[in-house]
């Protein structure tokens, strides 16, 4: 029996170095995330227990209530990277302002954009919680150390990915590519390859909003989500899956296939999602996985940043059901049967 488990720093050696550009760095950024990532763990798993329960007080740039947790977690990434010599610039949804690790910048070619604990309204009822991320080459350009250093659409990022803190705790990185899963074993304190060249199905059977803001949604989505119904009409039904935690709720449909969706509405145009740490690093693994991203008019990977917090709408999911729901939007609706699924015709 083949009882040989790959750990995270193996596969990283292996895959990263061997398909990205300045691989090592890149290597070294994705072991210090999970790092990062198993220390925010090993304090979730206490948190009932502990001091860092319930709210900070304040609210973040974006006017959210702040978790003491959400801050916890924001300074245990600038500790980890702080002195590592792998990055010059730390984005967080936490802080206001680009962070300068000045010391490293010499050494360092990358910028890290990170959403250091996604879902934190689910923290006060123990339910799953994220870190999304999102690694740039850093600029040499004259927008070096500046804000707009970031402002380039998210085709160029050069690897993405997220921890999932549920009943297991799971990492999922893309490079080159290829998206991979590991879960920890935290017995051993490691991740280990446990979902190899991750493919998003081409359709699914679920999709996931929140459902209380359709009657401010463009007609378009409540239409998709009218017809998808049971009695709606379409021939495939969908059942509706929401968790409230971005990542929880993408890693359902990266495994499963379907849709997650969060439409601008009438007072918000954009949505609540943010670009550069979210819906940005989800995209990449969206359609590298084979999946695919739109905010309803364009590929999220096309977009340009124009703020570090800049908010889009978002949907993410399976192809057939991007296409569907964006075919929806541009009116053309008859556009849907015009996809093909590879594993069949999509129903
Ligand atoms: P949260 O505010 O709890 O941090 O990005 C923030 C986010 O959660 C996502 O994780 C989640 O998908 C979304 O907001 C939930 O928003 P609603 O409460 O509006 O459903």
């Amino acid at each position: 029996m083949d009882d040989h488990r790959l750990t995270l720093t193996q596969h990283l050696l292996r895959e990263v170095e061997e398909h990205t550009p300045g691989g090592g760095a890149v290597a070294s950024i994705l072991a210090q995330i999970a790092t990062a990532c198993k220390e925010i763990r090993a304090e979730l798993a206490e948190v009932g227990l502990g001091s860092l329960a319930g709210m900070k007080g304040g609210v973040n740039v974006q006017g959210e209530a702040v978790h003491k947790l959400d801050w916890y977690a924001n300074e245990v990434f600038v500790k980890h990277f702080r002195g590592s010599g792998l990055l010059c610039t730390l984005i967080s949804e936490e802080m206001e302002e680009i962070y300068h690790l000045d010391d490293d910048c010499p050494r360092a070619a990358h910028t890290l954009c990170y959403d250091p604990m996604d879902g934190s309204s689910n923290l006060d009822v123990d339910g799953a919680v994220g870190t999304i991320f999102s690694v740039r080459r850093k600029s040499d350009g004259p927008t070096h150390g500046q804000p707009e250093e970031v402002f380039e659409p998210g085709t160029e990022q050069v690897a993405a990915g997220y921890v999932l803190y549920g009943p297991q705790c799971m990492l999922v990185y893309g490079v080159g590519g290829n998206v991979h899963g590991f879960t920890l074993d935290t017995a051993v304190g490691e991740f280990f390859l446990s979902h190899p060249n991750i493919r998003m199905p081409d359709y699914g059977q679920e999709y996931s909003a929140n459902l209380s803001r359709l009657g401010a949604w463009d007609p378009a989505f409540r239409e998709f989500v009218r017809r998808h119904s049971h009695g709606g009409g379409a021939d495939r039904t969908y059942s509706l899956r929401y968790i409230g935690a971005l990542v929880a709720d993408f890693h359902r449909v990266l495994l499963r296939g379907g849709v997650f969706l969060y439409p601008g509405d009438a007072g918000n145009p954009n949505g609540k999602l943010r670009l550069l740490y979210e819906a940005a690093p989800l995209a990449f693994l969206a359609e590298a996985a084979g999946g695919a991203a739109s905010d309803g008019r364009e590929r999220i990977l096309e977009l340009v940043p124009d703020g570090l917090h800049v908010r889009t709408p978002l949907i993410i999911g399976s192809r057939y059901e991007v296409s569907t729901i964006d075919g929806l939007l541009a009116g053309t609706p008859g556009s849907e049967p015009a996809f093909t699924a590879s594993k069949g015709a999509a129903p």
